[in-house]
C-alpha cells in the first residue's frame, strides 16, 4: 500500500516526532500513541508524545505512559507530527496550532467523516481501532513488535470494540489480537487493569445514572445526564468512564439508542451516542458538529443541559423517527 510506503520513508528520514490524539483520550489513542512512540524510540528517533489533557488514570498502566505529556517549552522543534485517532483540528484542541505548523503532518484515522488531515494520510473507515492500522504499519515497517507495543496495541482494539462485542469487531480485530496474544498480551491482565479497579464514587454515581434513567414514549431512545446537581454530590473532577454504564442502559430491550448528557459548565454539555441494531448515531452527532462512529459517537452543545437534551432528542424524532 502506498501510503505506508510514504509514512515509512518519513519514519526513517526524519528525526524529532511530535505524536498527538484527541482530546480526552481513549485506549485507541493512549495504545497508538504510545505503540509508535516505542518503535521510533527504538529507531533513535526524538520522540514528544502531547495531548491537550493528561493521560486518564485506567491507561496509566501502560508501558511508558509517563512519556505523554500535556505541556511543552517553546522552543521545541519538529520535523513531522503524527496525529492519531483523529479526523478535526479541533479535537486536537491547544496542540493544533503547533501541529498545523509542522512540515510534514502524517495522519492515521478511523473514523467515518475521516478526509485527512495531512499530506500523509492512512483512513481506513472499516479498521475497528486505529491500533489495527499502527498494527499494519509497523508489519509493514518489517520492525519487532515488542511485548510493551503489543500490550498497547491490544488495549486500542479491546476499548475501541467494547471487548471485541461492538459491530466494528471484523476478522481482522481476531486475526490481530491473535498474534498479539502470541507476542504475549495477557487478555485477563488487561481487563483488570481497566475495568477492575474502579473508584468508589464512579460506581455511585453510575447509579444515579441508572435512577435517572428516561425512556422515550416509544421505549426506543433512553438517556440520562450527569447534572450539576449530581457533581456536586459525587465531586466535579471525578474520572469516569461512561462506557459500562452506557453498555448497562443499551443492554435494555428494545432501545435502540444510549443518550448520555454531560454539564461541562458554562453551558457547554457534552453527548455521548451510544447505539445498537445497525442504528447510526454519528448522523445525528454531526448535525451538533460532532464525530465518532455509527454506533458510538459524540458532540458537545452550547446550550443549557434542558435546551441540548430537547434539541437532541427533537433531531432524532426528526431524523429515525423515534417518539
Ligand atoms: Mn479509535
Amino acid at each position: 500500500m502506498k501510503i505506508l510506503n510514504l509514512i515509512e520513508n518519513i519514519m526513517e528520514k526524519e528525526e524529532r516526532f511530535l505524536i498527538t490524539s484527541h482530546v480526552r483520550p481513549d485506549g485507541d489513542s493512549i495504545g497508538t500513541q504510545l505503540a509508535i512512540g516505542i518503535m521510533l524510540n527504538e529507531m533513535g528517533k526524538k520522540v514528544t508524545i502531547l495531548n491537550d489533557d493528561p493521560v486518564p488514570k485506567c491507561y496509566s498502566f501502560l508501558p511508558h505512559s509517563d512519556w505523554i505529556k500535556s505541556s511543552l517549552n517553546n522552543d521545541s522543534q519538529f520535523d513531522a507530527v503524527i496525529i492519531l485517532d483523529c479526523s478535526e483540528w479541533e479535537r486536537i484542541g491547544r496542540i493544533a496550532p503547533l501541529a498545523q505548523k509542522i512540515s510534514a503532518i502524517i495522519n492515521i484515522d478511523h473514523h467515518v467523516d475521516s478526509a485527512g488531515l495531512g499530506q500523509y494520510n492512512y483512513i481506513d473507515s472499516s479498521a475497528a481501532a486505529v491500533a489495527e492500522q499502527v498494527y499494519r504499519l509497523i508489519k509493514h515497517m518489517k520492525r519487532n513488535i515488542t511485548n510493551e507495543m503489543a500490550l498497547c496495541l491490544y488495549t486500542g482494539i479491546m476499548t475501541d470494540t467494547g471487548s471485541f462485542k461492538h459491530g466494528n469487531t471484523t476478522v481482522n480485530s481476531h486475526h490481530i489480537v491473535s498474534e498479539l496474544l502470541k507476542i504475549g498480551v495477557k487478555p485477563n491482565f488487561v481487563h483488570h487493569m481497566l475495568y477492575e479497579r474502579n473508584n468508589f464514587s464512579s460506581i455511585v454515581l453510575q447509579g444515579m445514572l441508572l435512577s435517572n434513567l428516561q425512556l422515550s414514549n416509544d421505549k426506543c431512545v433512553a438517556w440520562t445526564s450527569i447534572t450539576k446537581e449530581i457533581l456536586k454530590k459525587v465531586g466535579y473532577n471525578i474520572e469516569f468512564e461512561p462506557e459500562s454504564v452506557l453498555g448497562m442502559i443499551r443492554s435494555i430491550e428494545g432501545v435502540d439508542v444510549v443518550l448520555l448528557f454531560r454539564d461541562l459548565g458554562e453551558d457547554k454539555i457534552k453527548v455521548n451516542f451510544r447505539s445498537k441494531n445497525g442504528v447510526d448515531v454519528w448522523q445525528i452527532a454531526r448535525k451538533f458538529d460532532g464525530g465518532g462512529h455509527k454506533q458510538a459517537a459524540g458532540c458537545v452543545i452550547n446550550a443549557t443541559l434542558e435546551d441540548a437534551q430537547q434539541m437532541v432528542l427533537q433531531e432524532i424524532m426528526s431524523v429515525m423517527n423515534y417518539c
